[in-house]
């Protein structure tokens, strides 16, 4: 009987979640398999979703809530993709805000689909930045130490740590985040990968291939922690058109909007968890983020374009009040929008704090599929 391998790979809001599924999406097509991607987000225009499938993807969305509070969806979203063309590997990312996603997740796709799904080791990656500055437990991480908790919750379910953006990091930097790694969790597998290069990517595979019994590290968990951390993120989706009478380059106007809004955020004292835009024009994309204060603003993804129009979809994740961060995008993509001579209009506008979640199914003690891991 054909089962589907189901691979979800957590992390904080900018760990790479997004690049390390297209890298292995690519992977597994290049070695002809089918492969759907299942986004994910607090509401609808993603970034993510728009820039997988321009990159030629099958992918279907899980938008308005997170896959644990709306576990049904998820399921619903899979039988979608697979209607066309069974796949042989799901790549699910889930919302990098969310955590206790083995009892939520996991776990009752082992108990009411054990018969569809091979469940693979449950990845979830590090993001350097603020990985060290939770760990080392510094103050000032940008973060309060609730957010924080969701980052170190994240990765004690985790069966294999992903440290990601090794692409970056010295020796000495790597062996430090490893090792707070291990001062948090004790002997679990950690790799170094750079979702950028594909450092690490053969190793990866090989962990991902492994059959065994994985998926089954239930938190001990506070969701009153985990809720009033995730509630200080001001959490904002906006889609606007920007025209112009003069043709301007696509990826300059996308970096300005992300480096505008780093330099709004920085003297509001505000730290973005995650910034993405994503630049779309009769099939030609962009894509620029910042991921820390510490980062620079990057264009991820060239459109290497001049338009006299586009389409732009900003996902801004910062902690701040999300009346705040729609001020402050409004103004600062008003503002790109001029530099290049244009015509802002704004679409549509979410911005909220997330919900407090409350999980569809909670599985309390791990189900055995009978496959033996560690
Ligand atoms: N240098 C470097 N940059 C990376 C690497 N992996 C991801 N990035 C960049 O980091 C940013 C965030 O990557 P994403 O893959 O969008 O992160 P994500 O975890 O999906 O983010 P959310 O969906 O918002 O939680 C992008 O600008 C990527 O290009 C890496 O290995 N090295
Ligand atoms: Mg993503």
């Amino acid at each position: 009987m054909h089962q589907i391998r189901y691979i979800m790979v957590g992390g904080f809001l900018g760990a790479g979640k997004t690049t390390t599924l297209a890298r292995l999406a690519k992977h597994y097509m290049d070695h002809g398999l089918n492969v759907g991607i299942v986004t994910n987000d607090q509401a609808d225009d993603l970034v993510d979703t728009n820039m997988l499938r321009s990159l030629g993807f099958d992918v279907g969305e899980v938008a308005g809530a997170c896959f644990c509070c709306n576990f049904d969806e998820l399921m619903s979203t899979v039988q979608q993709i697979s209607q066309q063309k069974r796949p042989d590997i799901i790549l699910a990312e889930p919302v990098g805000s969310c955590t206790d996603l083995v009892a939520t997740v996991i776990q009752p796709i082992k108990k009411l689909f054990d018969a569809d799904f091979v469940i693979a080791p449950y990845a979830v990656i590090l993001k350097p930045s603020h990985g060290r500055r939770v760990l080392r437990n510094e103050a000032g991480t940008g973060f309060s130490p609730k957010a924080a908790y969701i980052l170190k919750k994240q990765i004690e379910e985790a069966d294999l740590v992903l440290i990601n953006r090794a692409d970056e990091l010295t020796d000495a930097q790597s062996e430090e985040l490893e090792a707070l790694i291990h001062q948090h969790i004790p002997e679990r597998p950690v790799l170094k990968i750079s979702a950028k290069t594909g450092q690490g990517f053969d190793a990866l595979t090989e962990w991902l291939a492994q059959d065994g019994d994985f998926g089954r590290r239930i938190l001990d968990i506070d969701y009153d922690t985990y809720a009033e951390g995730e509630a200080e993120l001001g959490w904002l989706n906006s889609s606007v058109r920007v025209i112009s009478e003069t043709e301007f380059e696509l990826d300059q106007l996308l970096l300005d909007i992300v480096g505008r809004l780093k330099n709004a955020l920085a003297e509001q004292s505000a730290e973005a968890a995650h910034l993405k835009t994503i630049g779309l024009w009769e099939g030609f994309f962009g894509v620029a983020n910042l991921v820390s204060s510490e980062n620079a603003a990057e264009l991820s993804l060239a459109s290497n374009c001049r338009v006299k129009a586009v389409d732009v979809i900003v996902n801004a994740r910062v902690a701040c009040d999300p009346k705040l961060l729609e001020k402050l995008v409004t103004e600062q993509v008003t503002a790109a929008g001029a530099a290049v001579f244009g015509k802002v209009e704004f679409r549509r506008t979410q911005s909220f704090k997330p919900g407090r979640p409350v999980p569809t199914h909670r599985v309390e003690a791990p189900i055995s599929d009978g496959r033996s891991s560690d």
